[in-house]
Formats: structure tokens, sequence, C-alpha cells
């Protein structure tokens, strides 16, 4: 089976009426949308996603950002999806961001940047499994 990856198209893309590009973009590269939902979360749900960053400075105000509005929640599939979607999505900092990158193309800044992708297979099975049942997958 093609690997699996987690995305979400954040609060700031949505806002600002990028969800159908960022589709596209993630289309083209040729990923396969094994499930995906537009929803909004609470602070706390986003508190739970990133856990691994709770003693980091700016975890309070990233919880808050994400919790701000709707966001667009998928699951991506291709062989080495994990690798090829953080190439696609660019580096962290829309600044350091290479040309042609989603968050190049779309982010504002390093909290508000566009787009989130799973760093590695243990993070995607967490991430997976914190936002779909299994049944969603398809
Ligand atoms: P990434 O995997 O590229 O999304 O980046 P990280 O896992 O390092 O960070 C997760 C999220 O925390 C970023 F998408 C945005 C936010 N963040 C900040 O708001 N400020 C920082 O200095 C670093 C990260």
């Amino acid at each position: 089976m093609p690997q699996r990856t987690f995305s979400i198209v954040k609060p700031d893309a949505v806002r600002n009426g990028h969800t159908g590009a960022i589709l596209a973009e993630i289309d083209k590269a040729g990923f396969r949308i094994a499930a995906i939902k537009k929803q909004s979360i609470s602070k706390r749900e986003a508190e739970g996603f990133y856990a691994v960053h709770k003693e980091r400075p700016f975890f309070d105000d990233l919880c808050a950002f994400m919790a701000s509005g709707p966001l667009v929640l998928m699951v991506l599939e291709k062989d080495n999806a994990i690798a090829d979607l953080r190439k696609l999505m660019g580096a962290t900092n829309p600044t350091n961001a290479e040309e042609g990158t989603i968050r190049k193309k779309f982010a504002a800044s390093i909290q508000e940047n566009a787009i989130h992708g799973s760093d590695a297979e243990d993070t995607a099975a967490f991430e997976i499994g914190y936002w779909f049942a299994g049944y969603e997958l398809i």
C-alpha cells in the first residue's frame, strides 16, 4: 500500500480563500485523497494534536490560531507521501520556503503558515488516528 500522511489546510489559508488552490497543488503532485473534512476545532483539541510542542513558547498562540476558524483535515496517499508533502509545503517559516512551494505562495508568517504535514511515520499514524476513525479512510 502507498504511504499515508496527514495534512491540514490551516485557518489562515481557508480564511484567505486558498483552499481550492492548495488542493489543486496537492492533486497535481500526485496525492490521492483518502479522507477529507472541513470543520472548526476547539483550542483543547488543538492542544492534544500539538502535544509534542507543549513546552515551546509559541504553543498557546499556535493552539489559539488553529481554533480561530475552519480548517480542512486530510489523509493523503502516495509512494513517499510524508517526505514528498514536506517538500511541496516548503520550510516552516515562509521567508525561508523555496520558490514554488505552498508556504511560499500562500503563507504569511511562521505561525500562520497555510499547511501542516506529518514529519515522520510515527507522527503520521498518531495524527491520522487523532482526527479520523478507520471507517472514514477510503
Ligand atoms: P512544521 O513541521 O514545518 O509544521 O514545523 P514545526 O513542527 O517545527 O512547528 C509546528 C507548527 O508550530 C508550525 F507549523 C507553526 C508553529 N510554529 C510557530 O508558531 N512558531 C515557531 O517558532 C515554530 C513553529
